[in-house]
């Protein structure tokens, strides 16, 4: 049960930037906060001197408690190492059963999900609604030249649980090929 009795409040949102008025979280992740995520280690270590900034992560801070709902944008940037679009870290919420709902702000993304053996992704745009449903870890990839920007709902008891990801990966990445995002299996290793 929800332990305090918090005040209704509204967030600002630009749709344009991601930025939320208030925010009192932000999460910075940089190449260096995603060692080996990236499927071309050469490229990877070729761009980890100028380290670039991958995503952020802004949001307004309510208590981690059953009932609750955190509501955050992800700013996620442009860009490839080697033929590897952007993305995510990538996460299961730590309650498997816990979903979320993403609104697609601005660019172009891909979310990949992965329950078990399964795999899916979603073509994600201004105004694409994505559903998680509880038990995928899911990933989103910016297959487009501007940043791509969503807001995610979800609750806030939910935690994640990145070292699954961090171990296993997902079994699919999404690369440029052709000129054009391409799925290809993981190769193991
Ligand atoms: C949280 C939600 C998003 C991600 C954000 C960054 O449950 O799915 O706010 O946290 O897109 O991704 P990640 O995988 O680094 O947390
Ligand atoms: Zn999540």
């Amino acid at each position: 049960m929800t332990q305090q009795l918090m005040r209704p409040f509204s967030l600002a949102l630009e749709f344009g930037s991601g930025q939320l008025e208030p925010a009192t979280g932000k999460v910075e992740r940089r190449l260096s906060d995603m060692h080996g995520m990236y499927g071309n280690r050469q490229a990877e270590d070729a761009s980890l001197d100028a380290n670039p900034l991958i995503y952020e992560v802004l949001q307004y801070d309510v208590p981690d408690e059953n009932g609750q709902l955190v509501v955050c944008t992800t700013i996620l940037q442009p860009g490839r190492i080697g033929d590897e679009y952007y993305m995510t870290k990538g996460h299961y919420h730590q309650k498997r059963d816990a979903g979320e709902v993403y609104l697609g702000l601005q660019g172009r993304g891909k979310l990949v999900m992965q329950a078990g053996e399964e795999f899916s992704q979603l073509d994600m745009q201004p105004g694409t609604i994505a559903y998680v449903p509880p038990f995928w870890a899911h990933r989103t990839v910016n297959v487009g030249n501007v940043p791509f920007i969503f807001l995610a709902v979800y609750p806030a008891d939910a935690g994640h649980d990145y070292g699954s990801i961090d171990r296993h990966g997902f079994s699919q990445r999404v690369i440029e090929r052709g000129g054009a995002p391409t799925l290809v299996p993981t190769v193991a290793g």
